[in-house]
Parts: structure tokens; C-alpha cells; sequence
């Protein structure tokens, strides 16, 4: 269904002036927080990060956890490990974990002030910023993080543009303002993951074929959940009677008594965004 040929060649001209803005940010900021989605967590990772952040301490966080497949995830958070991230699962809905980003921001930077006290020096609070392509869940992140507590801190000393910080405790500023990358894509399965969870926009690949992909992906892979949500027993090749029986069921029909193709596959694709096709992730560790 997908063919290899098809060349997406997709990388917003806003992406080289992002990518500036956040390496001048990056001199004030002592760790990253670089946020994926547990259900694409290769998928969703900025290609070229290392290029941007260096090698500034980072701390991996998966978010939507409540919403992927843990056996599969799980391979990608030992791999991500096994790199040396240390990695944090998420869920922003239901507040898991939140807390651990403090811990294990302490634990990555206690070096810091250990030599700043060395040097005599005093203590300083830590700086981190919240790095990842769209709809990874950053802004819920910053919400989550500062709550109501939360107290803008204002300038820092010797920069020159307002930047505002948000004190999250005694030990750590959070830059109020995420840094919006774009995902380079540079292959099919990537375009097609990222559509699939909406990091990018419709106009780059037709919904029809994106609901195709899902439904085949999810035929090979999660062949209950479709049987659960749209009794559908077996995804055909054309994809033609599974799109009938969909349309019929959910009542996507128009005049004539016809399915409604495109509405069928808006229907797959926000039920796979909202967890209604059961717990899934996408990205394959071999
Ligand atoms: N189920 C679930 N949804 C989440 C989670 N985190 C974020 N979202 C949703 O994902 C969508 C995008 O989140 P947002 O914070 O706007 O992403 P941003 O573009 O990276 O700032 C929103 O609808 C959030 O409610 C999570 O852990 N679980
Ligand atoms: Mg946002």
C-alpha cells in the first residue's frame, strides 16, 4: 500500500529559524527536557537534536503513556537507556510521574553545584527547557509543571530578551516557552506515524491514505482492537470492505445510501488518536 518511492521531502522554512532561536536560548540552559510520544517514541524524536543541543545533560520524557502499548514502548525506553537517557514516562492526564522530573534532574545535575562550591561559588538554581516537535503534549507539560504555585521569575542577568522563567522548586527554572522543532522526514514510515498522531499537518499526506496505513498497521498488529471497536474481522487489501463496514456502522452514510469514504477516515484516525483503538505504539523495535 505504501510505496517506498513516494519521496516526502517536508521541512518547514521556519524550522532553520527556530533551530536558531533555540541555540541562543541554549547558553542559559543547563538541561533538556527533550519530550516524546510514548506511542511514536522513535517516530516523534527530532532527527537532528544532538546537532542542536550538543551534549547538554538530557533527560528523555515519554508522554501519553496512558495511552501506548507498554510492551512496546518499553523496548524503546531500554534503548533510549541503554544510549544513557535517563528516561521518564508520562501520563499528563492523569499526573503520573510528574514528580520524578525534579529527582531526576537533581540527581543529572548535582555535579554542578558540587564544583560551584568547590570553587566557592554559591548554589545556583538549575535552567531547563522543554524541547519537541508538535503536539507531544510540551504545552500540558509546562501547565503540569508550574500548576498554580508557580512563580514567574522574570529576567535573568545580562540577556537582553524578556525571557521568562517559571520556578518549579528551590532548585529548578523552566523556561516558560517550549522549543517548537519540526520533525525532518525523511522517511515514509515516520511521515506516515507522524500523521497518524497528527505532528503533521494533513496537507503533506491525504487523510484517506493515512487511515489506510492506520488500519493496516493496526490489522497486523492490533487485529482485536479493530474486531472490538468496528467488529471488523479481516482488513481487505483495497481496504473497500472495511471502509463499508465502518461507514455503516458509525453512520458515515451520504445520499444514496453510500459510505462516505472521507468521513470513514476521519473517524480512524481520531479514534487512534484518542485511545479508542485500544493502547498502541507504532514504532517498531527490532
Ligand atoms: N492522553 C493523553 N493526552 C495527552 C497527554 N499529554 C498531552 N496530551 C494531549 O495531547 C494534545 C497536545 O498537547 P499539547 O500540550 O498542546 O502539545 P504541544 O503541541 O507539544 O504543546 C492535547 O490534546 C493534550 O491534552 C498525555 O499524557 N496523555
Ligand atoms: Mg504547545
Amino acid at each position: 500500500m505504501i510505496e517506498n518511492k513516494t519521496n516526502i521531502n517536508w521541512y518547514p522554512g521556519h524550522m532553520a529559524k527556530a533551530k536558531r532561536l533555540i541555540k541562543e536560548q541554549l547558553n542559559l540552559i543547563d538541561i533538556i527536557y527533550e519530550v516524546l510520544d510514548a506511542r511514536i517514541p522513535f517516530s516523534s524524536k527530532i532527527k537532528d537534536i544532538d546537532e542542536i543541543v550538543g551534549n547538554k545533560p538530557r533527560i528523555v520524557l515519554m508522554t501519553k503513556s496512558d495511552l501506548c502499548d507498554m510492551e512496546k514502548t518499553n523496548k524503546w525506553i531500554n534503548y533510549y537507556e541503554s544510549k544513557g537517557y535517563k528516561v521518564i514516562l508520562l501520563d499528563l492526564i492523569n499526573n503520573k510521574n510528574i514528580d520524578k522530573i525534579s529527582t531526576v534532574t537533581h540527581e543529572v545535575l548535582k555535579d554542578l553545584n558540587e564544583k560551584r562550591e568547590e570553587k566557592g561559588l554559591k548554589k545556583r538554581t538549575y535552567r531547563a527547557i522543554i524541547l519537541g516537535i508538535p503536539n507531544v503534549g510540551k504545552s500540558t507539560l509546562i501547565n503540569r509543571l508550574s500548576g498554580k504555585k508557580a512563580t514567574v521569575v522574570g529576567n535573568k542577568p545580562g540577556v537582553t530578551k524578556q525571557l521568562s522563567w517559571i520556578r518549579l522548586n528551590e532548585e529548578i527554572d523552566l523556561m516558560d516557552t517550549p522549543g517548537i522543532l519540526w520533525p525532518k522526514i525523511d522517511n515514509e514510515l515516520i511521515a506516515y506515524n507522524l500523521a497518524s498522531f497528527s505532528a503533521i499537518k494533513e496537507e503533506i499526506l491525504p487523510i484517506g491514505k493515512v487511515a489506510c496505513y492506520i488500519l493496516d498497521y493496526m490489522n497486523k498488529n492490533y487485529k482485536e482492537n479493530l474486531k472490538l471497536r468496528y467488529g471488523l474481522e479481516e482488513v481487505d487489501e483495497d481496504f473497500i470492505e472495511a471502509y463499508e463496514t465502518i461507514g455503516r456502522k458509525r453512520g458515515c452514510i451520504q445520499r444514496g445510501n453510500e459510505v462516505d469514504y472521507d468521513k470513514v477516515s476521519k473517524i480512524v484516525i481520531k479514534d487512534l488518536q484518542e485511545g479508542n483503538l485500544g493502547k498502541v505504539t507504532f514504532d517498531e523495535y527490532e
